[in-house]
């Protein structure tokens, strides 16, 4: 398994000289700054393959942009709207681009609106450390009472809309003012300035489509790239919803295996592949994850591996980002399932049998805590995760899985 770390490119806190005293191999990118739906050129990859391959005093780092993270799908074609026709073909483009650049997994998600979604972005864990956390009571008083967002009322029962309308009561204007920032932290443009008339209105647009509607814009939008991808070498990996359950009335539909096996069968092509994030699927208690991988192995082409611990036993429920070794997550069956899979993969000669992996997120601890780095994505917090994940598969690989 090649040990990555995602790198937000020259602005990231953390340093491609940091990542090598982390002991990574290889690098998590994107061109972050490219309008999503513009095509990705061959100047800007060949810029930011050069920023990782260089050292703070020019020394070569030795590590390459193994995995792009994210080439982002446009709302546009989430929505089959305005110009999603140019979208795709510069999707095509740019897939084009990276493939000639050497560069061979491609993550994307297809989640309407939002990326990922949490309550607290630095929440105290009982020995000072802090992490991120989806509470459900803040998140549908904010649904309910800061957001107002019509038709919000039916997703809640009696006892949580009346729990959500006390802690709104008792939330102080600046808590009020931070978790409405932390909800809308994933959405695209919103670290910027997104206003909640913005919000809703990004949401209203998808009022017309159903969960099966926007299912078949996504494989729409795979049957057209997926087959250029294989004909250029790529693997493409769709990353799943996150939290993996439908919010503010959205619709989602890559929360489940049971939505990743309708995808991966509707265009049945090794190119059209799975980032199985653990931390986003390990969140309902009814996603088996080391299961996920024995049956999607094949098609699972990055992994994030992460843990959350859940609060309650419901499919919707509050959840905290535990260390990575903690947690409701078997990681060690998840990764020996993973090794299983290499091997699969060598013995029929597979050329991608090495599946890349990077430590997703981990708590601020030490050194990261006041520092402003992305959230999720602190120095010492994730070298600790990816250090208990190389023991786990060194334990694994010296007993033969
Ligand atoms: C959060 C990340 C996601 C992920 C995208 C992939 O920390 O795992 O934002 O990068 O969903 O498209």
């Amino acid at each position: 398994m090649k040990q990555t770390w995602r790198w937000f490119g020259p602005k990231d806190l953390v340093s491609i000289d940091d990542t090598l005293q982390a002991g990574v191999e290889g690098i998590v990118s994107a061109l972050h700054h490219v309008p999503t739906g513009a095509v990705w050129t061959p100047e800007e990859i060949a810029q930011r393959q050069r920023e990782i391959a260089t050292m703070k005093d020019g020394a070569a780092s030795g590590l390459a942009w193994d995995v792009v993270e994210s080439l982002p799908v446009s709302e546009d074609i989430k929505k089959q709207q305005g110009d999603w026709r140019a979208h795709i073909e510069n999707y095509k483009i740019s897939l084009r681009h990276l493939a000639q650049a050497g560069i061979k997994v491609i993550c994307y998600n297809f989640m309407p609106v939002l990326d990922w979604t949490r309550t607290d972005l630095a929440w105290r864990r009982p020995n000072g450390a802090t992490c991120m956390r989806f509470d459900l009571t803040d998140f549908a008083a904010f649904d309910l009472f800061i957001l107002k967002r019509p038709g919000a009322e039916a997703d809640f029962d009696d006892d949580l809309r009346a729990a959500a309308r006390e802690r709104f009561n008792d939330m102080s204007g600046a808590r009020r003012d931070e978790l409405a920032k932390n909800v809308v932290f994933g959405l695209p443009g919103a670290a910027e300035s997104f206003s909640l008339d913005d919000v809703r209105q990004h949401i209203a647009e998808y009022d017309s489509i159903s969960e099966d509607r926007l299912r078949a814009h996504l494989i729409d939008f795979l049957s057209e790239v997926t087959p250029v991808a294989e004909g250029l070498g790529l693997r493409l990996c769709c990353h799943p919803d996150d939290p993996p359950v439908p919010l503010l009335g959205l619709p989602r539909i890559m929360s489940t295996e049971a939505h990743y096996a309708a995808v991966m069968n509707a265009v049945d092509r090794t190119a059209n592949g799975i980032t199985l994030c653990s931390g986003s699927l390990g969140a309902r208690p009814d996603n088996d994850l080391p299961g996920i991988m024995d049956r999607w192995g094949s098609r699972v082409h990055f992994l994030h591996l992460r843990n959350v611990k859940r609060e309650t036993g419901d499919i919707r429920g509050s959840f905290f980002e535990d260390e990575h070794l903690n947690g409701d997550a078997d990681m060690v069956a998840l990764i020996a399932s993973a090794l299983r899979e290499e091997a699969r993969r060598k013995a029929a000669g597979r050329a991608d049998w090495s599946i890349p992996f990077r430590p997703d997120h981990g708590q601020d601890i030490l050194d990261d805590q006041g520092r402003k780095a992305q959230p999720g994505y602190p120095a010492i917090g994730r070298l600790k995760g990816l250090a208990e994940l190389r023991g786990v598969i060194a334990g694994l690989q010296y007993v033969g899985l």
